[in-house]
């Protein structure tokens, strides 16, 4: 069995779903005999069936003999949730044969799903692609381990490193492809955060606009979160920490894209707590401008070069994407 060749059709059919699981992972399954597959599912939507009950919807016990079933996460095992647990369903079910790529980070279940498929005679490969499916799941990841946002900071800049011009004004530095590079990475976030200066300057709609995702109706606008010094005045970097922590245990917000200007570029990127820093370059140069002053570094041994992935548009706008 060539089990990267359907983990990977698997994890297509999980990402498939992007924005719309949020804060649930994407997860894909596919159901596989002699070689083909001959059924498939994945998580639709936060709220949704599961991926392995959607593989299995049509599928009589009877056709599951020699069939192994794919899943990009360990089956679920724990009752206080929205739908009912997918192990216990799999033991029902007679399949003999499971793939899994990863364990489900989420405590409530991290081991238990597979530990029941086994005690019930069912053979479990573990670990398939692993990487991979943690890479598309690394939001869910962040959150179950750290019970904290994935933090997405988002920035344009000329190629002088200036964020705006020196009244503020920075609509719009970038063109066209990457504003619709921006708003499908919002509609991937729970929430967009913006300082109250770029809230007053810009009046930003905060929302998704103009992209496919929009006319799903199964699509939820983000949250909007506007951050004043008056309201938080953060300092310390535990007053940060806190601050994500709680928004992520009162409001269940599991990803903010934050789009700063350069004070609070500035201030959060000291605390050292962003996941990923996105990038947006115009092939401009802005002169006399306003840039970020995070770090003040005093010794060229003390720069980092980051790993990051390009992109570049149609109109010659750069994104480097840098994950910490
Ligand atoms: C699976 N298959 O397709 C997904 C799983 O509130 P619920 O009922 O949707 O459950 C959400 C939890 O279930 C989530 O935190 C994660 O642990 C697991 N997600 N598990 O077996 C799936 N989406
Ligand atoms: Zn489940």
């Amino acid at each position: 069995m060539n089990h990267d060749f359907f983990m990977n059709k698997a994890l297509e059919l999980a990402a498939s779903a992007r924005g719309l699981t949020r804060t649930n992972p994407m997860v894909g399954a596919v159901l596989v005999r002699d070689e083909k597959i001959i059924s498939q599912g994945y998580h639709e939507f936060f709220g949704s069936a599961h991926a392995e009950l959607n593989a299995l919807a049509n599928i009589k016990k009877d056709d599951l003999e020699n069939t192994t079933l794919y899943i990009t996460l360990e089956p679920c095992s724990h009752l206080d949730k929205k739908t009912p647990p997918c192990a216990p369903m799999l033991v029902q079910s007679g399949i003999k044969n499971v793939v899994i790529a990863s364990l489900d980070p989420n405590p409530k279940v991290s081991g238990n799903g597979v530990k029941l498929l086994k005690d019930n005679q069912i053979a479990v490969t573990l670990g398939v692609l692993d990487k991979e499916q943690k890479k598309l799941n690394e939001v869910f990841y962040k959150n179950m381990l750290n019970q904290m946002p994935w933090l997405h900071l988002k920035v344009a800049q000329s190629l002088d490193g200036k964020m705006c011009l020196n009244n503020g004004t920075s609509q719009w530095i970038t063109g066209s492809h990457s504003r619709v590079s921006v708003h499908e990475m919002r509609s991937h976030c729970d929430a967009i955060l913006v300082g109250g200066n770029t809230y007053k300057i810009d009046s930003p709609s905060l929302n998704v606009r103009d992209i496919a995702i929009c006319h799903n109706p199964n699509f939820k606008q983000p949250e909007k979160l506007i951050l004043s010094r008056k309201t938080n005045p953060l300092e310390t970097k535990n007053d940060w920490i806190e601050y994500f922590k709680n928004i992520y245990k009162n409001e269940k917000i599991g990803s903010i894209f934050i789009e700063a200007g350069p004070q609070l570029y500035t201030k959060i990127m000291e605390q050292n707590i962003v996941d990923r820093l996105s990038i947006f370059i115009a092939p401009s140069l802005i002169g006399k401008g306003q840039d970020f002053q995070a770090y003040d570094r005093q010794d060229l041994k003390d720069l980092t070069r980051y790993n990051y992935q390009m992109e570049k548009f149609p109109d010659g706008d750069l994104l480097i994407d840098i994950r910490f």
